[in-house]
């Protein structure tokens, strides 16, 4: 059955599309479409045409599921030509958000009315595309270029009454779209056709493309797409509208057929599929969570505490030192007040989130809690402590989350007699921004508690991976690997700004380096120490434990692998540091040399490879999606190349497994020794994403 049906409304024929969940523009719906357009224009008793969605949403946009594979017709900007072209006024009926290939069905159309709480928006740059059925002619002539060239440079969504201001929609209402599109149709059949496609774009001072370009260029590093959408607003301005469609098509296509859009799609249903969990379903019981303890006061503690009052949760910060307590305490207000002065939350949510907030230094204050997030030193004996002195306390049915980044939550949980209701909930630095929730199962976690789990990270705005238990679980596991492979090329002869400049070019939020200063190389120094499980290698972490040990801890230091002077953030190469690093490769024996920027990509990346491959056969993660959802979401990983094991999928895994072979050659089995996993699917043409 077509999901695209058409009904008489009196003289107007109402074209209907119902394509759950979001109405996307699949092959039958554009053939619905075109047919349904074609028709009402040929039928006598027909006078104006509305095209609205049954569902939530009006079209959430072009099915992306169709994406990079061959295209069948009718094609969209076809549909929406059509649809343009109609000899009787056709008029979009919008609800909910009417996106991307959506939103430009609705510009094709010659009126717009949309419920008042509605939104509208171009967000095809956040698949590393841009409006490809003739979005960037239409919009522009509406809007202008310069707002047009905001939304699709942005990919956010506009909201009904902020659209209808700047002339994307005509019409806002509050309730009965349907009923009151049709009043609408006959003020526009008075009206006729009222073509996008005939209109003048607003004049313009051109000089706000280059501006533009330049405004962008720090954010938009590498990415194609921004300056495609540029050029095309631009042509907007100065060519025919017919030439403007053509041009658009061919930068639309060019950009579908990159790798950076394939790796952005894959980021998109990743971060999707990561919800799928085996045996936990929509059925499993979830517990209810209204009032969460925060154990540990630190930065960690206050960042999770904050992030659980601005999600609506009652809040208990409890930390044994007085001076760490009110440090915390302190931090939270801090954050409240920045967001106020910078107009992000109301002077009444601050007043209301600090109003669920307490701090304590007793535990029996813990016994009515829902949650615990225990973020104390990462110590197992001190975790340990907490979680015996927190089993005492807990009401039954609590959960007790170890925000811990690299234990064993099985050892944590054998501290309590309710190893059932305790799992890891690993938070990202800062915790009330970072997207990523590694939500660890432990061998005993229930369901329940996992269910529970993911949905805490769906109201805290974050994405929930659940992984399974082991040293670091995903994301620390696997940086081991990438920090192993930084540490050995600094001793072999690469320079720590080279590396970092190498990183950042290749769309690295930060390098290593950089990070390694920032996150505190204190921190690691002491994962390590308590570690009986590393190599025996004498090179393995050799500069960053030797920083460490000189108390050059980063940042906060004011040295670290590089030098911060005046409490900058700004890092700058410190010869002191080179010249440790090439005596302590020489008293290692480690020749040094020219290290290209392309050998230094391939030792950390493939070294991440690696350990992704091994997670998989472990089983510590479901699906190589997640490790991808997992590094670009916590560790900076470009989206645009979609985590390590989409991005190694595509250079191809027979050529990843040559190269993997080749290090294991020079550098020897301890490291390089290929995964099983790796080498059988490099000998069958395999991909991470077909397991
Ligand atoms: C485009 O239009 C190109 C054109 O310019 C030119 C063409 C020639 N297609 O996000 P949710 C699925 S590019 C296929 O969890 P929410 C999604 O995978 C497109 N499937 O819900 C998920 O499936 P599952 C421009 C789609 O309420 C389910 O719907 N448009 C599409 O949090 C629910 O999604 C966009 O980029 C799609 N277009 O958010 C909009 N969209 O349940 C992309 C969603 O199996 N979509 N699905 O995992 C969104 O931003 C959000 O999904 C939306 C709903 C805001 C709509």
């Amino acid at each position: 059955m077509s999901p695209v049906s058409t009904a008489d409304h009196g003289e107007v024929t109402v074209i209907t599309i119902d394509n759950p969940p979001v109405n996307a523009l699949s092959q039958s719906v554009r053939e619905g479409l075109l047919n349904g357009i074609v028709d009402a224009e040929a039928a006598d008793n027909c006078k104006a045409i509305i095209i609205q969605c049954i569902g939530w949403t009006f079209i959430a946009g072009a099915d992306i599921k169709e994406f990079g594979k061959p295209l069948l017709e009718p094609y969209l900007p076809d549909v929406v030509a059509r649809i343009d072209a109609c000899e009787k006024p056709v008029i979009a009926a919008l609800h909910g958000t009417a996106l991307g290939g959506g939103f430009e069905v609705a510009l094709g159309c010659h009126y717009r009315i949309s419920l008042s709480r509605g939104a509208v928006g171009l967000p095809e740059v956040n698949l590393g595309l841009l409006p490809g059925a003739s979005g960037t002619q239409r919009l522009p002539r509406l809007v202008g270029a310069e707002k047009a060239m905001d939304m699709m440079l942005s990919g956010k969504s506009v909201k009904a009454p902020a659209a209808l201001k700047v002339g994307a929609v005509d019409r806002i209402v509050d309730d009965n779209l349907l009923e009151e599109a049709v009043a609408y149709a006959s003020e526009c059949v008075e009206q006729g056709p009222r073509r996008t496609s005939t209109m003048d774009v607003p004049e313009v001072d051109t000089a706000i493309f280059d501006a533009t370009r330049q405004k962008i260029a720090p954010r938009t590093r590498g990415l194609i797409s921004p300056e495609k959408i540029i050029s095309a607003v631009a042509l907007s301005t100065k060519v025919s509208f017919e030439e403007g469609c053509a041009k658009e098509r061919a930068f639309f296509v060019e950009c579908m057929a990159s790798p950076q859009s394939a790796g952005l799609r894959h980021a998109f249903f990743a971060e999707r599929g990561v919800a799928r969990v085996p045996g936990i379903g929509k059925d499993t019981p979830k517990r209810e969570l209204n009032k969460v303890a925060v154990i540990g006061a630190g930065t960690m503690g206050a960042g999770i505490a904050y992030n659980c009052l601005t999600s609506g949760m009652d809040v208990i910060l409890l930390d044994n030192n007085d001076a760490c307590l009110e440090r915390g305490n302190q931090t939270i207000r801090g954050l409240y007040k920045s967001g106020v002065e910078r107009g992000k939350i109301a002077e009444s949510a601050m007043a209301d989130g600090l109003g669920r907030f307490s701090t304590s230094q007793d535990y029996t204050d813990l016994a009515d809690v829902d949650i615990v997030i225990e973020a104390v030193f990462e110590s197992m004996a001190v975790k340990r402590e907490v979680f015996a002195a927190l089993d005492k306390v807990l009401k039954p049915g609590a959960v007790l989350a170890t925000n811990t980044s690299t234990l064993s939550i099985d050892e944590i949980a054998a501290a309590t007699d309710r190893s059932q209701d305790v799992i890891g909930l690993h938070f990202f630095s800062p915790a009330h921004i970072m997207r990523l929730l590694e939500i660890v199962r432990g061998a005993d976690t229930s369901d329940e508690v996992i269910a529970t789990s993911l949905a805490l990270a769906r109201r805290l705005h974050k994405i929930g991976v659940v992984v399974g238990n082991c040293f670091g679980f995903v994301g620390n596991r696997m940086l081991y690997s990438y920090g192993r492979e930084n540490q050995l090329l600094l001793l072999e002869g690469a320079a720590p700004e080279f590396i970092d400049k190498t990183f950042s070019d290749w769309g690295m939020a930060m390098g290593p380096n950089a990070v390694g200063d920032l996150a505190g190389l204190d921190v690691g120094y002491k994962v390590r120490q308590e570690r009986t499980d590393l190599p025996d290698d004498p090179r393995f972490y050799r500069i960053a434990d030797m920083l460490a040990e000189q108390a050059r801890y980063g940042q906060k230091t004011g040295k670290g692998m590089y030098l911060y002077e005046d409490g900058s953030r700004k890092p700058t190469p410190d010869p002191e540091v080179q010249a440790m690093i090439d005596a302590e490769a020489e008293r290692l024996g480690v020749e040094q040399r020219d290290i290209s920027a392309e050998e230094i990509v391939e030792r950390c990346i493939y070294g991440l490879v690696v350990e992704g491959a091994r997670i998989l056969e472990d089983k510590i993660a479901i699906r190589s999606g997640d490790i991808d959802v997992v590094w670009m979401n916590g560790y900076g990983f470009p989206r645009y190349r979609g985590g390590p094991m989409h991005y190694a999928d595509s250079v191809g895994l027979d050529k990843v497994y040559e190269k993997v072979c080749e290090f294991e050659e020079r550098f020897g089995s301890i490291y390089w020794e290929p995964p099983e996993l790796l080498k059988k699917l490099a000998a069958t043409n395999g991909k991470f994403s077909d397991l």
